[in-house]
């Protein structure tokens, strides 16, 4: 990455080293509550759960000593209300958009989706993982405007996996999932409930984000300065939010607990681990539970990645713990001395049969540039998918329920987190090669090993880094669903300005 290519530090931002640290309680986002059942679609035969989770503004303090903060919230919580899925049962939600007209963030009219002629506020809601059909995925140009709103069905028709949902509006993604538009959808099955694994008040959610926040406490996008153009290619902030609050601090009892961790950032790649060496121990990824469980000092988080770990603080009763991200206090920990009950929860040592999906089954094999153009004249720079920009036609179009590898080969200089909406994939593997010979030539000449997933990743996947300089295979199974969906960085600023695409799943 360009480490500090977007962002600007201004007299007016806070220095978050200059705050009280630990003295907020960790905030657990509320459930999301069904309102009865409903008939979907118009088939009486078919009845499912009824959720309406308004997207609206708020004021709400980031820490206790700061001024409330305006954020744009499902349901007035940021992160927003929990989903709690069962596998095999549906549900609709109506996202009802009662946001203002106005946009509190600073919108770039030259880019594509966000043009002076479409109303400033538009969401849509896409859940980060979820096997929906096309209509219900959140196809960025499917938005609506204050005072509209849409009802999407989720079959939940796939393994248990913590999910996140999230703004997918074309053009203004990266404002507002930075206002605040994000929240978690978690999905259990069969399988998850034998494990035994540390459930209800001990299995805590922890949405982690970077912001730049000013002295009166509000959030502050770092746009470039020159208001006609204010996209910037990244933005990292030096205040660490974690479900929304700066420096929180979180009581747990000498015994195991599960944590849900996703990187909600719009840039960063979270780097994180504990002080006083606890471990952690890893047991899921962004698609569900592991094969089995792995230690892990670091973990490694880029944006929209998720990661279940499991920690047992059996042996720090009465002490402290810090969740660091690289050389930043994230949130203390503090063990009491006595459990409430006995710990009868476990890390089994086996926990999902995972099985490899074999190259031969690869129908096809598709090279997959990720490449600058740098035109630094008139236009902003962009990142491009394979040469292409969003509304060129579709060139990647997979056949339902065949299996496609897909080789991303990173000449930029920097890790792209590719994100392909529906579907789940295994990596498997990544290779350096020679980036520059590449641009010239076209042609990829290795320059180093083969080098497997490291073993966090090394099980369902719908995010995958694309390191730089690097080629990066993942094989994916197109299975679901007909039709029209995307893939694209989650880097935000760079998905926001072209590096997206649709991709369209066609019948045999
Ligand atoms: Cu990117």
């Amino acid at each position: 990455m360009c480490a500090l290519a977007g962002t600007r530090i201004r007299a007016a931002s806070l220095n978050p080293e200059s705050l009280v640290k630990f003295v907020d309680r960790l905030p657990i986002p509320p459930l999301a509550r069904s309102l009865g059942l409903r008939t979907v679609r118009g088939n009486a035969a078919v009845q499912a759960p009824y959720y309406r989770i308004t997207l609206r503004e708020i004021h709400a303090k980031l820490h206790r000593d700061l001024a409330p903060a305006r954020l744009w919230t499902y349901d007035g919580s940021m992160p927003g209300p929990t989903f709690q899925m069962r596998r095999g049962e549906g549900a609709l939600i109506e996202w009802v958009n009662a946001l203002p007209t106005h946009h509190f963030l600073p919108i770039d009219h030259r880019l594509h989706g966000a043009e002076s002629d479409k109303p400033e506020v538009r969401t849509v809601v896409h859940v980060h993982g979820a096997k929906a059909a096309t209509g219900d995925d959140g196809y960025p140009e499917n938005w609506c405007a204050p005072g509209k709103s849409a009802t999407a069905y989720y079959p939940n028709q796939q393994d248990a996996a913590m999910l996140w949902y999230h703004d997918h509006a074309m053009g203004i993604t990266r404002l507002n999932i930075y206002a605040g538009l994000f929240g978690l959808y978690i999905l259990r099955d069969e399988v998850e409930d034998t494990l035994n694994l540390p459930r209800g008040d001990y299995e805590i959610p922890l949405a982690i984000c970077d912001r730049q926040v000013t002295r009166d406490g509000q959030l502050e996008y770092p746009a470039s300065g020159k208001p006609d153009a204010p996209w910037v290619p990244e933005v990292f902030g030096e205040a660490f939010l974690v479900n929304g609050k700066l420096f929180p601090f979180v009581e747990v009892e000498p015994r195991k607990y599960r944590f849900r961790i996703f990187n909600v950032c719009n840039g960063r790649f979270l780097n994180l681990f504990l002080s006083g060496q606890a471990v952690m121990r890893q047991i899921g990824t962004d698609q569900g539970l592991l094969p089995a469980p792995i230690e892990v000092e670091r973990l490694l988080l880029a944006p929209g990645e998720r990661a279940d770990i499991v920690v047992d603080f059996a042996y720090f009763a009465g002490h402290e713990i810090l969740l660091h991200d690289s050389s930043f206090d994230l949130m203390q920990i503090r063990v009491g001395k006595q459990r409430r009950s006995d710990d009868s929860s476990v890390a089994p040592a086996t926990l999902r049969p995972f099985a490899r999906i074999p190259e031969s089954s690869a129908v096809r094999t598709r090279e997959l540039s990720l490449m600058e153009e740098t035109n630094m004249v008139a236009e902003p720079m962009k990142m491009l998918l394979n040469g292409a920009h969003w509304d060129m036609p579709v060139t990647e179009k997979p056949v339902l329920d065949s299996v496609e590898i897909w080789s991303f080969i990173n000449a930029t200089d920097d890790t792209h987190p590719i994100h392909l909406h529906l579907v789940r994939f295994q990596i498997l593997d990544r290779r350096r090669f020679d980036a520059f010979d590449y641009q010239s030539t076209g042609k990829v000449r290795y320059t180093g090993p083969v080098e497997p997933p490291s073993p966090s990743e090394a099980g369902w996947k719908d995010t995958v880094r694309a390191d730089s300089k690097m080629v990066t295979r993942i094989i994916v199974k197109f299975e679901g669903y007909l039709g029209r969906y995307v893939w694209h960085c989650h880097v935000l600023e760079h998905e926001d300005n072209e590096m997206m695409r649709p991709y369209e799943i066609v019948p045999a």
